[in-house]
């Protein structure tokens, strides 16, 4: 099967960080291709960045979508466009905050996810809200970095990610630990070992989910929500984006 990920920001080393991860735990036969859209945010802090990633990330999946991917993840913890995305795919798609809280739920009684910025904090309880999953969070805490420090050569991102690791395990009463960026996808191992509980990285999580769904045999349903969107013309710079619903034949 073939998986593309889709990294909605622009930051290239980023992007590789998301393959390498996603490649690490992919089924031997599963092709993984991770990229991004080359037009919008280095990185996404925010409602505004996750605004403008959407076009490129759309763009991205249509694409995937016309070479035959079977399967699609979203690697950005805000889970940008998910519903849209599902729209114009008919495989799988799975947002990486979605895919932790669900491996997490099947692992653990509470947990905690750890993220960036203190303000990423609201988006992702909305979140875990949407997806039936307050109950199961203790708290989202912000290890206070910027996106972009991860991609620092410096491992000072990595320490303050771990000490607020340590703090949730010790504080929140969290049985698993869920990492809210896709910048963080290469601590989850390391982290394990060293706190001694399930600490999940959303990119493996999707990647896993989406080869279990194509492996099922299942689909996006076309049935309702995530019908095809209805043809109609797009005004202005985003004319090449309306939609044309695949011929049915
Ligand atoms: C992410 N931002 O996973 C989110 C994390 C965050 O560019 N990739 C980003 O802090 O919101």
């Amino acid at each position: 099967m073939r998986i593309l990920i889709v990294n909605p920001n622009t930051t290239a080393s980023m992007t590789e960080k998301i393959g390498q991860a996603a490649r690490a735990v992919a089924a031997p036969g599963t092709e993984i291709v991770a990229l991004d859209p080359g037009d919008g945010p280095v990185s996404i802090e925010g409602h505004y960045d996750g605004a403008f990633c959407l076009p490129g990330l759309l763009r991205c999946v249509r694409n995937g979508e016309s070479e035959g991917f079977d399967g699609f993840v979203v690697a950005c913890f805000d889970d940008p466009g998910i519903g849209a995305c599902r729209e114009i795919a008919t495989g799988p798609v799975v947002g990486i905050c979605e895919a932790a809280m669900v491996a997490a739920a099947l692992v653990a009684n509470g947990f905690s996810v750890v993220t960036t910025l203190p303000r990423a904090i609201p988006l992702i309880e909305e979140l875990a809200h949407r997806y039936g999953m307050e109950r199961r969070l203790r708290r989202v805490r912000a290890a206070a970095i910027p996106v972009l420090d991860l991609e620092e050569e410096s491992a000072a991102a990595a320490v303050k990610v771990q000490a607020e690791v340590l703090r949730a395990i010790a504080e929140d009463g969290a049985e698993a630990i869920i990492l809210g960026c896709a910048g963080m996808a290469d601590l989850a191992a390391s982290l394990s070992q060293r706190t001694g509980v399930p600490v999940i990285d959303g990119v493996g999580a999707a990647v896993k989910l989406v080869e279990a769904l194509v492996g099922l045999g299942l689909r996006t349903s076309k049935a309702g929500a995530y019908a095809w969107p209805l043809p109609k013309p797009f005004a202005g710079d985003l004319a090449e984006d309306a939609f044309e619903p695949p011929d049915q034949g």
